[in-house]
């Protein structure tokens, strides 16, 4: 999925390590969800949610229903604002290429996205629904199945999905230092012989300055036999 050119969302700032608006970036967000609520409710329902993505993202009609159903857990037929600015946070991370860093910053809702029939455990079948979500293809999501399913029920549990995350922060980080480095090399500034630095732990910068909705925090809790 991809943004398109020009629009609103384009002019937002996503911090990179953590996957968030700044509060300013959060608040212009705010108004531009006030102006999308026509009826007033605080909330998006189905069709303004549907001509909202329609409109910045090249989204097809049944990707952009599913979000909207795995958004509306508790199908009200709305969803509020939390949801639209994890939505929002998501696509950004999409355009800016951040979709493993995303999945690492916010396991909880993600898993809890994945997680459609609420039995704190992800099926091959709940994660392929919703691999575009985070550009994961078919191959990619039987290769996580394999090597992270520890427990060999054929489903990820929270620990199990927190392991497949770090690994997807480190394989992106590892991304990361290849292209950075590739750019020196392409100087002249870095020796192509020299081999790349191992990738470092994820940076902790402080996040007091990014808007953190309750939804963007792992809030559910994981019963003691699934953890
Ligand atoms: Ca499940
Ligand atoms: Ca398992």
């Amino acid at each position: 999925m991809k943004l398109k050119p020009g629009c609103f969302l384009q002019y937002l700032y996503l911090d990179e390590t953590y996957c968030l608006l700044s509060v300013r970036n959060a608040k212009a967000l705010t108004d531009y969800f006030q102006l999308l609520d026509v009826h007033k409710k605080n909330a998006l329902n189905n069709l303004q949610f549907y001509c909202f993505l329609h409109y910045v993202t090249d989204l097809k009609k049944q990707h952009i229903m599913l979000l909207f159903d795995l958004l509306d857990r508790n199908a009200e037929g709305s969803i509020g604002f939390d949801e639209f600015y994890l939505v929002v946070c998501l696509l950004l991370a999409h355009e800016n290429h951040l979709e493993k860093q995303f999945i690492y910053r916010h396991s909880g809702p993600v898993f809890r996205l994945l997680d459609v029939d609420d039995g704190y455990t992800i099926s091959p079948t709940e994660f392929q629904a919703a691999g575009f979500l985070f550009n994961l293809n078919k191959d990619e999501l039987e290769k996580i199945f394999k090597e992270f399913d520890v427990s060999g029920e054929e489903k990820l549990n929270y620990k199990e999905f927190k392991m497949f995350t770090i690994f997807c922060i480190d394989k992106q980080q590892k991304k990361e230092k290849e292209r950075k480095r590739r750019g020196l090399v392409a100087q002249g500034r870095v020796d192509a012989t020299r081999p790349a630095e191992p990738a470092s732990s994820p940076r902790t910068k402080h996040p007091h300055f990014y808007f953190q909705p309750e939804t963007v925090q792992p809030h559910f809790s994981i019963p003691m036999g699934s953890a």
